[in-house]
């Protein structure tokens, strides 16, 4: 061969050279050749040389994605490949290559005639688009270390695949800080909860809240982002508060409503009524509603259909609209709507209790038979074929009636049916026993609290919401379950609705779901992942192991903020919880702050969570007005590949790695025994070949094929 290219060579450079230098060569070459036949028979020996073009449309792209070399070449008899790739190849031509694996591939051609031969060589690198969470190992210890001083369960799912194959990497969170002044020495997040509302180019993260044993000591707090970074602090001092509630109204603008609620005036021997608000977006002003509510639970829903947000409440005892009428909380009537006519113009409808009885003196407390009214914790709403469904939570019946109309088991959850024309009660539907009471052992009624007994029950269901979470077209019912005491756990209860049967199936719903955290007061549906079903976020405080206990887990653990998504049949597991998003920041210390992690999406879906905590200094304290605002973001919008990578980086546009693995045996055995990395990796290899579903789209109904940033109170 290197006589043979020596030779090529030789002829490229003899078009050069005169002719007398010429026919020496040919001679020196014929007589080194033992040509035979005698040089002087070639009439024409010039032989062009092979050339070749070679190139690829990409140099690096992510596995399973496709390359296309493409290459030209002349005066070659054959070209053949060898490295990444092999074969015989057309002398021109192109060709797709899927690359598999991370790796730096070689892909060599080399063309060649009788005479010539080029050879070239392309480098392509594919590179994997998976980052896996690391600190499985850190959450199993504070896991397995719960479990030792528990009699019940610490969590629903929490096997390492579920956690692996979906947390979102802390490496993926930064957080920034920035401060404000605020002269209030009150100033807290709770009692209190969270939700927030986009609107234009700003996010506005909304907090209100009451004190315990303190009258008078809340507040409203809303921080208002704009393209991510902190803006203004609107904050106003109430005497309490405890669910903002953004509404939307049919054209398309929103007023936010605070309804009153203090029940820091308990202590002080009074009822827990306070003065509700409303915040003008476009002045952002706050106005004195005149409404005077307790309201501890409720829920938004369209009462009349009109595409305007209205509110079903509880603790509307005082509910008139004239803040000086005559105090009537004697009287029954506690479960009120209230039908937003406008901005600030709200129509207030009571709602009947079964088994309330007016009474007739409001001079006396009602404890006389006949005398007094049921409760209960929470309410929330729809309204379908003229008939308002409401769900009651900790419901009471009026235990003075000497002859109910309706039959009700003591301290269950109800549904009830109105005729929407009268509100005449149409049926009462006891929904299954919450989760820790039908399947935890030892409970006890909250620190021997008698008056627990026959009302909240050993389960205190302080949050509900119908939300057809399985897309099947029927209304679902999520309600949070807090046992208290020793076994202090937080369970959202899913309770499905199966033709009318309302079944609870809370064990196979949720996945990677710690309950041992903070209370579960309210939670929050939008679609953070961007596939056109609701996921889930929770929004409350922060809890420890038992006192006494001894164990020392890292405070953050155990709070109550978990982004969880939907599979789209209504299965939820936890990919961000308070591990990720509260890290460590300054001075080897984290914050959870005495206003605690705000979650948002914002318009372009980005997953931000914003907190404030005394400057320079621990959570609780107070730095003469200066306050921390911290603000912790994930570095993309998250999708439904493995660990909320869009699978699209891997060629598989809309499958979901959630609905994949629960729903497909064979892939999650693979994964769990190693076989594949993740369930994409499996239906990329054979899952897909096999017919196996990506995703949810062909088994639900969906009229909404993507959400807005907002959250929603239905799913179309
Ligand atoms: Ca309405
Ligand atoms: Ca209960
Ligand atoms: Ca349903
Ligand atoms: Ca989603």
């Amino acid at each position: 061969m290197f006589i043979f290219l020596t030779y090529i060579n030789t002829i490229i450079k003899m078009r050069n050279l005169d002719h007398f230098k010429f026919i020496s060569l040919l001679i020196i070459l014929a007589s080194c050749g033992g040509g035979g036949g005698g040089g002087s028979a070639d009439p024409n020996p010039i032989v062009p040389n092979v050339s070749l073009s070679f190139s690829s449309n990409l140099s690096e792209i992510y596995i399973h994605n496709k390359i296309i070399l493409t290459w030209s070449s002349s005066n070659a008899d054959s070209c053949s490949a060898s490295g990444d790739w092999s074969g015989t190849k057309a002398n021109n031509g192109s060709e797709e290559i899927v690359i598999r694996e991370a790796k730096e591939s070689s892909f060599i051609l080399i063309c060649s005639s009788s005479s010539s031969s080029v050879n070239k060589n392309i480098t392509v690198t594919s590179i994997s688009p998976y980052l896996y969470a690391d600190h499985w190992d850190e959450i199993n210890t504070y896991r397995e270390s719960l479990k030792s001083v528990y009699e019940n369960p610490v969590g629903i799912n929490q096997e390492e695949t579920w956690f692996k194959t979906f947390t979102i990497p802390q490496s993926r969170f930064t957080t920034d800080v920035t401060n404000t002044f605020i002269d209030d020495e009150n100033f807290k997040g709770n009692v209190g909860y969270d939700t927030w509302i986009n609107i234009g180019d700003s996010t506005f993260n909304l907090n209100c809240n009451w004190v315990p044993q303190k009258p008078n000591e809340g507040a409203i707090k809303i921080i208002e982002l704009i393209d991510g970074v902190f803006t203004n602090f609107y904050y106003k001092e109430i005497e309490g508060c405890n669910h903002p509630l953004p509404l939307k109204n049919s054209d398309g603008s929103f007023q936010i409503v605070f309804p009153g609620h203090d029940e820091g005036k308990i202590s002080a021997g009074l009822a827990p009524y306070a003065t509700s608000f409303v915040f003008d977006v476009s002045s952002k002003e706050f106005f004195d509603m005149d409404i005077i509510l307790a309201s501890h639970g409720q829920g938004i829903f369209d009462y009349d259909l009109d595409g305007d947000d209205d509110i079903i409440t509880t603790g509307a005892g005082w509910f008139v609209n004239d803040r000086n009428a005559a105090v009537s909380t004697k009287n029954c009537g506690e479960i009120g709507i209230l039908q937003n006519n406008g901005f600030n113009d709200f129509n207030l409808i009571t709602v009947p209790l079964p088994n309330d009885v007016s009474n007739p003196d409001p001079a006396t407390n009602g404890f006389l038979p006949n005398e007094g009214c049921g409760g209960a914790m929470s309410a929330h709403a729809y309204v379908e074929n003229n008939i308002l469904y409401v769900t009651y939570t900790d419901f009471n019946s009026n235990p003075n009636h000497t002859n109910p109309s309706w039959i009700i088991e003591p301290e269950k959850n109800v549904v009830i049916k109105y005729d929407l024309n009268n509100l005449n009660i149409l049926e009462v539907i006891e929904l299954p026993i919450p989760y820790v009471e039908a399947n935890f052992i030892n409970l006890e009624y909250y620190q021997e609290d008698q008056n627990w007994i026959g009302g909240n029950g050993k389960s205190h269901d302080t949050h509900s919401q119908f939300l057809d979470i399985d897309y099947d077209g029927d209304k679902d019912i999520l309600i949070s379950n807090q046992s208290y005491w020793y076994e202090k756990s937080n369970v959202l209860q899913i309770i499905i609705n199966d033709d009318g049967v309302y079944r609870d199936q809370t064990a196979q719903r949720l996945f990677n779901w710690n309950i041992r955290t903070g209370s579960l007061h309210h939670w929050n549906f939008s679609d953070v992942n961007g596939d056109g079903y609701l996921d889930i976020t929770t929004t409350d405080g922060c809890g420890g192991p038992p006192s006494g206990s001894g164990l020392n887990l890292p405070r953050n653990f155990g709070c109550e903020k978990k982004v969880a998504i939907n599979d789209g049949t209504g299965h939820f597991i936890q990919i961000i919880g308070p591990m990720e998003i509260y890290q460590i920041f300054e001075n080897n210390e984290y914050k959870t702050g005495q206003l605690g992690a705000i979650f948002s999406l914002d318009n372009d879906k980005n997953l931000k969570w914003t907190y404030m905590t005394g400057k320079g200094c621990n959570d609780g304290c107070y730095a003469n007005g200066d306050w921390d605002v911290f603000i912790a973001s994930l570095d993309s919008p998250l999708s439904t590949g493995p660990n909320g990578i869009d699978p699209s980086l891997v060629g598989e546009d809309g499958y979901s790695e959630f609905f994949y693995l629960l729903n497909n045996l064979s892939a999650r055995t693979a994964v769990e025994s190693g076989e594949y990395e993740n369930g994409l990796e499996h239906y990329i290899a054979v899952g897909k070949d096999q017919g196996l579903l990506p995703n949810a789209k062909s088994l639900s109904s969906i009229v909404v094929e993507s959400y807005d940033s907002n959250p929603k109170q239905k799913i179309n």
